[in-house]
């Protein structure tokens, strides 16, 4: 308790010695930065909360029919996407996008949901280089990984690996 006292009168001394420090602390930029941070986030989780059962719903009542494939072709096809995963938030239009086209291809890739903090997302982050979704892991042979960001190209690369010819 004594030791509590004395560490909290040795701050008050260090602000009253050095008032900048004070000035810091309470630096109006920062806190309008801080309070507009906050806004932010709270408005889209807001409005992801609002908005997400409808667009799972749609994803849902508007998923195209799978392609079919004979038996031994789609068996190869689910060996190569063990070697994919796909990076995406539920409730993101562009991860919706991708994951219908996942679905109209037969891809069975694994989802890795990146939005709760978390290991998933610090590994997208830390290892593909951007906190986006959606982002396709592609690991080769040699098990080392890449790293593919934006629905479109990701798109575009499983039309072109897994479209039938
Ligand atoms: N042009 C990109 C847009 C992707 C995008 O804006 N994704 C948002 C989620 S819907 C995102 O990851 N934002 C960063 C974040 O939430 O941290 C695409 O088509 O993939």
């Amino acid at each position: 308790m004594e030791s509590k006292v004395r560490a909290s009168l040795k701050a008050l001394r260090l602000l009253l010695d050095r008032p900048s420090l004070l000035w810091e602390f309470f630096d109006p930029v920062k806190l309008l930065l801080l309070s507009m941070k906050f806004i932010l986030r709270t408005f889209f989780k807001t409005l992801r909360l609002l908005l997400g059962p409808p667009l799972l719903l749609w994803e849902f009542v508007s998923r195209p029919s799978e392609l079919q494939r004979a038996p031994a072709l789609q068996a190869e096809v689910n060996r190569q996407c063990e070697q994919l995963a796909l990076f995406h938030y539920k409730t993101c239009p562009f991860c919706m996008k991708v994951r219908q086209e996942m679905r109209r291809l037969a891809l069975p890739i694994e989802r890795l949901d990146a939005q709760p903090p978390g290991a998933l997302r610090e590994q997208l982050g830390r290892l593909g280089g951007q906190l986006k979704v959606p982002c396709l892991r592609i690991t080769d042979k040699a098990g080392n990984s890449e790293f593919l960001y934006d629905s479109g190209k990701i798109i575009s690369y499983l039309q072109q690996r897994f479209s039938p010819a």
